[in-house]
């Protein structure tokens, strides 16, 4: 292939397997929110709120996963995260092992799910206990729910300090805590923005799941509706990173079948003309040269940040932050592309660097040949 078949051959990829390979794997190694509580707790009336799947709550989307758990994927179609629900606590014999398992060796979260007004916690006490002596589950946030149910505050107070304190002890820690009233009659009052913020300190990408942003203009408007899918890649690539011989599926390739998938939602065919005008504008200064250094297998790992050291990066995080900003980038180009409008180069180099430099972990110090040590 030439160059030009090349370039039109990376925007407007036909079938490739070895993609569909990379995609199975992502699915499996989504990052995980395991929900432990009583039933009744309000587990699933969590996964109702963070996800606004209304139909959740008589058990739709569910699928099993373990013998005492089930799993539901949000977003259905391309999913970027595994809420993993217990429902066998109660269960005389739960054991916790298996559910512990399914969260090793992935991103993960434990929710410890408890009604405010349900003193009698033993069940979730003796879970804990297991998951605590098996060392393998290391972010816990626990969740008071029903909290209005109780209406007299120092009441309330005593109620929720009596919960979180069973649990701090037998974890032998202090814990993070929110308090939320899933059917709050103001959503104002329901906790559930403050939920979403404690779970997105805990993994970092649910921090761009919210929709509720305000969007400052049409474009931006626009991206909302396409951020779900530029993540999903992006977890792709990242997914590709750690696949063991992952032949010729690279990351570049995963980023052009976005490139691809975003170009139709804006019925735009990516040609050499247009990638040449979209690379040009952002800027051979970056480092990416896009059309150049199509091919190269080391394409995006080329490290687009101005004089920033990227210590804590590991090439997984850095493929995923790659991919995430080039879809952002990419978005507001058709954008302007379809609308007829003047591109501000400044502007969408910009954006790219933000969508970068929020997704990359900040360097844990400032030495810096820290930007070697995980690349080849
Ligand atoms: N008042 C109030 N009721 C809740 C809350 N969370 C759950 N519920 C109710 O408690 C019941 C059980 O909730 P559900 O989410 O199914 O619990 P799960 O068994 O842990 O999945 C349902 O009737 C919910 O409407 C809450 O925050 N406040
Ligand atoms: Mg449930």
């Amino acid at each position: 292939m030439n160059w030009s078949e090349r370039v039109s051959a990376w925007a407007n990829p036909s079938k490739n397997p070895e993609l569909e390979h990379v995609f199975a794997q992502q699915a499996q190694s989504l990052p995980i929110l395991w929900l432990l509580g009583k039933t009744g707790a309000g587990k699933s009336s969590m996964i109702q709120a963070l996800t606004g799947d209304s139909k959740i709550a008589i058990g739709n989307g569910f699928q099993p996963c373990t013998k005492t758990a089930n799993v539901y994927d949000y977003p259905q179609d391309k999913p970027l995260l595994r809420f993993l629900d217990t429902r066998g606590l109660s269960e005389a014999d739960y054991d916790a092992r298996e559910d512990i398992a399914a969260c090793e060796d992935r991103s993960h979260a434990l929710l410890i799910v408890m009604k405010a007004d349900d003193p009698e916690q033993s069940d979730v006490i003796k879970a804990l206990k297991q998951i605590r002596a098996s060392g393998k589950i290391h972010n816990y946030l626990v969740v008071h729910t029903g909290v209005l149910q109780v209406p007299d505050l120092i009441q309330r107070q005593q109620a929720i300090a009596h919960n979180q304190a069973q649990v701090e002890k037998i974890l032998g820690q202090k814990l993070e805590q929110v308090v939320v009233d899933f059917i709050a009659e103001d959503p104002a009052e329901s906790g559930v923005a403050e939920l979403k913020q404690a779970l997105a300190n805990l993994l970092p990408i649910l921090a761009e799941f919210s929709d509720e942003q305000l969007h400052a203009n049409q474009e931006e408007k626009n991206f909302a509706h396409l951020k779900k899918e530029v993540l999903w890649y992006a977890g792709a690539a990242a997914a590709s990173d750690v696949l063991q011989a992952v032949g010729l599926v690279a990351v570049p390739s995963i980023q052009g079948k976005m490139l691809h998938s975003l170009g139709n939602q804006y019925g735009v065919d990516w040609d050499k003309k247009l990638l040449t005008e979209f690379a040009a504008a952002l800027g051979t200064s970056f480092g990416i040269k896009y059309a150049t250094n199509l091919g190269l297998r080391q394409l995006a790992k080329l490290i687009p940040v101005y004089g920033q050291t990227i210590g804590a990066a590991t090439a997984a995080s850095l493929s995923f932050a790659t991919t995430y900003a080039l879809g952002r980038a990419a978005s507001k180009y058709l954008y302007h592309k379809t609308q007829g409008e003047q591109l501000d180069e400044i502007e969408l180099q910009d954006l790219y660097q933000q969508a970068l430099t929020k997704l990359v972990p900040k360097p844990k110090n400032d030495s810096n040949d820290a930007a070697n040590s995980d690349q080849p």
